[in-house]
């Protein structure tokens, strides 16, 4: 038996599930990007804005690259079972926000018809960092990238979503159709001035008229969102398959912690997510900044550390105190220049931190969170890392995670048939490979601009600190970094 609308009434009763007429719901978010973590979180605050009675804010979610969430989803109406797991307690519930999909590039056509029509009030997104098609560093659209420069050469028939978006607006303005909001969910410090600098700098190469109407119509809210949220695995079917009684294709395990901060700026009206725990907020900034540095970035210290140490998952790593001992200093260096929103603790956040990573209910893998990592160092420990320069203060455990990244990438440059997930892998296994030696490993590797710019490796105080800290991690019997690296 598959989940369904026809066999919600099947549903065991401890598996709560939408009560209302999903036939009424309208379809006005359309979200590009619709993989897991946003259906543990947009699309779960979501359902919750249609089971308090207001159908006027239904998903139509987008997979950009693949069809394949869409051809997992649509034999089931869209419908997909949440379990939410704590240490010891767990709830399932079947979320119905979801009420249609386009899949691929094949389906590229219809999304962009939909976005061009009125009933598309807003269109979000989750699309990872690498999505954006900005350099990292330099903040400059990557014009050159094959995907923007083919969207760039046949603007009708956009692929990626900064086409897309560009494209939908030049169509509401023909048609004297107001704009939607568009309302970036990624992990990026004020993502939503980052999705405006996309897309305009996507417009001006297309129509430089465009570009201005967009930049004063058109509004980019920032939003802190959390909720940790792995990928899918097979063990998670089974397991749902067995909590619902039913076979769910592509369910969602995710904590029972969640947050979202928004900031209040919709063009044309927006859900109640409060409903559901959302908070509106001023402050937004601040609240990106603690998430990021705060949970980002000791996530990704930990992958690292994780992935150099055997420890497969996030719970299995904070066991070892090896790794919580760079934690804990870590977490010091990074609040003692963190501005946090107005009446929060951030000790207290941290706290909290340690006990979501213990979650031993969530196999959180670190090589997941290791990927990537030209994307996400740069916010969520170079930017800690200089405004504590800019106060002439040493980051000696910031300058630890940044060297784990190293014996990381120059490890997996030194094993035969490993894969570095990661945008700008061929510059960095190239680099990681120039020379065994710890000092040369250490400047061939911070050389790479597009992440660390120019002012770090000039950085001659920092050098001597990244140094030893990467010779330390590796003298670390307990560190299997690459064997090669002469110290
Ligand atoms: C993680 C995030 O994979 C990663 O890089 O740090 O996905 C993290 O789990 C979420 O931001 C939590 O909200």
């Amino acid at each position: 038996m598959r989940l369904s609308e026809k066999n919600l009434s099947k549903l065991p009763a401890t598996v709560a599930r939408p009560t209302y007429d999903r036939s009424k719901v309208v379809g006005s978010i359309v979200h590009l990007g619709t993989g897991a973590f946003h259906r543990a979180h947009q699309a779960m605050f979501t359902d919750a804005v249609l089971a308090s009675g207001d159908p006027a804010w239904g998903i139509v979610g987008a997979g950009i690259i693949s069809a394949e969430m869409k051809d997992a989803l649509g034999p089931q109406d869209f419908l997909y079972a949440l379990a939410e797991m704590g240490a010891d307690s767990e709830k399932v519930k079947v979320i119905g926000s979801i009420v249609g999909m386009f899949g691929g590039t094949e389906d590229a056509a219809k999304l962009l018809a939909k976005m061009s029509d009125v009933s598309t009030r807003i269109v979000s997104m989750t699309v990872t960092e690498k999505g954006y098609y900005l350099d990292v560093a330099s903040g400059k659209l990557q014009l050159q990238a094959p995907a923007i420069a083919a969207d760039l050469a046949t603007p009708a028939t956009p692929k990626t979503i900064l086409g897309l978006i560009v494209q939908a607006l030049k169509a509401r303005r023909a048609a004297k159709i107001k704009p939607f909001t568009v309302m970036s969910c990624d992990n990026l410090p004020n993502n939503g001035k980052l999705a405006k600098a996309a897309v305009l700098a996507f417009a001006r190469e297309v129509d430089a008229e465009l570009a201005v109407w967009i930049e004063a119509n058109v509004r980019f809210p920032c939003t802190m969102v959390d909720r940790i949220t792995p990928a899918t695995t097979d063990a998670d079917r089974a397991h749902v398959t067995a909590a619902i009684g039913m076979d769910d294709a592509w369910p969602v395990v995710t904590e029972q912690f969640v947050q979202w901060v928004i900031e209040d700026e919709f063009t044309m009206g927006r859900p109640d997510w409060t409903i559901a725990g959302a908070v509106f907020s001023d402050e937004i900034e601040r609240w990106e900044n603690m998430k990021l540095r705060c949970l980002n970035g000791s996530h990704s210290t930990l992958s690292y550390l994780g992935q150099l140490t055997g420890r497969e998952t996030v719970a299995d790593a904070m066991k070892l105190p090896l790794i919580t001992e760079i934690l804990d200093p870590l977490w010091l260096e990074i609040r003692a220049v963190l501005k946090a929103p107005k009446g929060v603790d951030s000790a207290a956040y941290v706290e909290s931190l340690k006990q979501r990573y213990r979650n031993p209910a969530l196999k959180h893998r670190t090589a997941q969170i290791a990927s990537d990592g030209s994307q996400k160092l740069p916010q969520r420990l170079l930017a800690p890392l200089r405004d504590r320069q800019a106060k002439g203060l040493a980051s000696p455990m910031i300058a630890t995670a940044i060297a784990a990244w190293m014996h990381f990438v120059v490890k997996t440059a030194h094993t035969p048939d490993a894969v570095l997930n990661d945008p700008l892998a061929a510059e960095i296994l190239a680099q990681a490979k120039l020379s065994n030696e710890a000092a040369s490993i250490v400047g061939n590797l911070l050389a790479i601009k597009k992440i660390f710019d120019v002012d770090l490796p000039a950085n001659a105080g920092f050098r001597a600190e990244l140094l030893g800290k990467f010779i330390e991690l590796a003298k670390n019997p307990a560190i299997a970094s690459a064997p090669q690296i002469k110290v």
